[in-house]
């Protein structure tokens, strides 16, 4: 049996909304990521730094919610969401993957940093470096939006692995209305909220950003 570690506002949610969406069964430990819950043992026998999302199966753990994503679909998956491996459409999935977590959230978490209340940003901010940051963030969203369609999804027609990857910074940054500018990225994480799975994944990180949303107008 899968066991997802969970926590609002967190990569989690990646993995949580590809397991109801495959309908895969699992057990979810969910923690609390701004208090001491990371900290305990139990938690770092299975993640040693302490990071989320973080999967077991059986003995074997599991982080880094790219590996994690491949993982589930290559054990759980039955051949859905995938692509032949070698192909070229394989590998513009394995592209967008990559464009997600090593070039767009990394800017998105500069940003979050200097601009976002303590805890959800640094205790000493220079809000100018994250206004910088989104800047160069929304720069690569613009290649983005010149790929996506009018409608499907960032492979086309079905839903893959680079989905369940873009969804955690697309769906935070269009929280903020980052893509007023990239009218095909809005709708597209419009596409997301439709689907049921994704909009349950996201339930309990909307109750948490809108506490932080209330910190910020004191
Ligand atoms: N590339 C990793 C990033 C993991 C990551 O940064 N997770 C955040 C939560 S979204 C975390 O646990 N941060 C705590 C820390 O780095 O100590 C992934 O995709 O899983």
């Amino acid at each position: 049996m899968l066991t997802l570690y969970h926590a609002a506002t967190t990569r989690s949610f990646r993995i949580r909304w590809l397991l109801d969406e495959l309908a895969v069964p699992y057990e979810m430990k969910v923690l609390d990521f701004y208090n001491d819950d990371r900290d305990q043992p139990a938690f770092r026998a299975v993640s040693p730094m302490g990071s989320l999302p973080v999967i077991t199966d059986g003995d074997f753990a599991l982080i880094e919610s790219g590996a994690i994503i491949d993982y589930i679909l290559d054990h759980y998956g039955e051949g859905r969401l995938g692509f032949p491996p070698g192909s070229q459409e394989a590998a513009l999935v394995d592209q967008w993957m990559w464009w997600s977590e090593s070039l767009f959230a990394v800017y998105q978490r500069i940003y979050w940093d200097h601009c976002a209340p303590f805890p959800a940003g640094l205790e000493h901010p220079v809000p100018q470096i994250g206004i910088d940051a989104k800047a160069v963030a929304l720069r690569y969203a613009d290649m983005l939006e010149g790929h996506l369609g009018e409608d499907g999804f960032v492979m086309g027609a079905g839903l893959s692995a680079a989905d369940f990857m873009l969804c955690f910074p697309l769906y935070l940054a269009w929280l903020e209305q980052w893509f007023l500018g990239h009218p095909k990225i809005n709708a597209y994480v419009e596409r997301l909220l439709a689907r049921p799975a994704f909009a349950n994944a996201i339930v309990d990180t909307n109750e948490i950003v809108a506490q932080f949303e209330a910190l910020k107008q004191q």
